[in-house]
């Protein structure tokens, strides 16, 4: 892709880390890399991609594959423990704040999400006040692709409850598409929310709370040789449990930890950098 008006706009003023985390997407994770082909040159300023100690072949896949960006720093760590995907963002969220980026876009590992559905909503973000930019599944305009009715009406069921509790239209509670700004994340503390695939709604009740503007933009999303480790309904039970404890005991529900990881240590190793040696 040649030099685009995004690109001349955004120049290299602003830092983009894109985070990806990876469990078990050894088959997905080449095509998730590919996608910095799709983003103008230098969008990106550092590619992590973060697994979460995948017992199938994921981080030889995504060293070959980023081997074939070599102009995009990147880096491979794998969590010292099991932290689970919320655990993940931690380190990442962690990184963001400590390597002085301006915003942490995710895009999960297993190739659902296109990171250029992102692109246009980029530059009005970046001139708005809002703190995040949240991929939303089930908004006009989204593309959703093979995916179940049954998930897709959970999740409209799950949407209202949510934007009851959270006094405000939401639109997804946690799609694997979305873009916090870095100064916002120290303002709130991510630490406290599960590290379990609930981390997101923890997040976006936790936020809301703390009074971010939360803006949502319409995503493609696609179910083609993915495996969702979603256990449907233990985790709709835990979802509806949190849910109900914000509304009732707001304050209290703010006031827990939620991670069973008193310690708030998410340490993890770097197997693989480049350009080689980098350090920052
Ligand atoms: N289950 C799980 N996924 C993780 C972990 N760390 C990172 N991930 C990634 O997080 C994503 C979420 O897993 P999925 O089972 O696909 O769940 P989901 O994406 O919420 O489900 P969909 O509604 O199909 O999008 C995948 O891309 C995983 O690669 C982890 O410890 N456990
Ligand atoms: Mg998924």
């Amino acid at each position: 892709m040649g030099q685009s008006s995004l690109e001349q706009k955004t120049g290299s003023s602003v830092r983009n880390l894109l985070f990806v985390p990876m469990y078990n997407c050894e088959r997905q994770i080449p095509r998730v890399i590919e996608q910095l082909a799709d983003v103008p040159p230098g969008f990106i300023s550092e590619m992590i991609v973060v697994d979460n100690r995948s017992p199938d072949g994921g981080v030889a896949a995504a060293k070959a594959a980023l081997g074939r960006f070599p102009d995009v720093p990147a880096k491979v760590m794998v969590n010292d423990g099991n932290y689970g995907l919320g655990g993940s963002h931690k380190v990442a969220f962690n990184y963001a704040i400590e390597h002085g980026f301006d915003n942490v876009i995710v895009l999960h590992g297993d190739d659902q999400g296109a990171i250029a559905d992102l692109l246009p909503f980029f530059e009005p973000f970046r001139n708005s006040d809002a703190d995040c930019l949240l991929g939303a599944r089930f908004m006009k305009g989204a593309r959703l692709q093979n995916y179940s009715l049954f998930r897709t009406f959970g999740n409209y069921v799950f949407n209202t409850l949510f934007s009851v509790a959270g006094g405000q239209k939401l639109y997804d509670l946690g799609s694997g598409l979305n873009l916090y700004r870095v100064k916002s994340l120290t303002k709130v503390d991510y630490l406290r929310n599960a590290n379990d695939l609930t981390f997101n709604y923890y997040m976006i009740l936790n936020t809301l709370a703390a009074g971010w503007k939360l803006r949502f933009f319409p995503i493609s999303w696609r179910e083609d040789d993915q495996v969702s480790n979603v256990k449907l309904f233990k985790q709709a039970r835990r979802t509806l449990g949190l849910v109900l404890q914000f509304m009732v005991q707001r304050q209290h529900f703010l006031g827990t930890d939620h991670s069973g990881k008193p310690d708030r240590q998410y340490p993890s190793t770097v197997v693989y950098q480049q350009p080689a040696g980098q350090t920052r």
